[in-house]
């Protein structure tokens, strides 16, 4: 299993103490549109998730394309900060983008 000892495994299938659960873990995604200037995006991605610039471009294409795409994976409260940040961004700078999380 790439990237998970047994161990983890066992903790994630198995918890002895149901009491010790994992923090929900969200996905946060970048919507596409047609509006949002593509260099605007790549901004977001650098400023917001610490992309250098090649993979913002890559990750900002992949959602231009596919209609959807994943920034990154946070605790609750980080994803809901991060959300809130992108979209007020977007709407001062007068973009549609907009951006959103989901369970992971
Ligand atoms: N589709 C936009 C354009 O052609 C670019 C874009 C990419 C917009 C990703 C939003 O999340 C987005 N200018």
């Amino acid at each position: 299993m790439a990237g998970s000892t047994d161990i983890q495994h066992k903790e994630k299938t198995q918890n002895a103490d149901p009491a010790l659960k994992r923090a929900p873990m969200y996905k946060v995604v970048l919507m596409n549109d047609d509006y949002t200037p593509m260099d605007f995006v790549i901004l977001v991605l650098q400023r917001f998730f610490t992309m250098d610039h090649e993979k913002a471009t890559q990750v900002m294409l992949s959602v231009h394309y596919e209609g959807k795409g994943v920034c990154g994976i946070y605790s609750a409260d980080v994803a809901e900060t991060k959300v809130a940040q992108v979209n007020r961004f977007a709407r001062d700078n007068g973009h549609p983008l907009l951006c959103a999380m989901e369970p992971a």
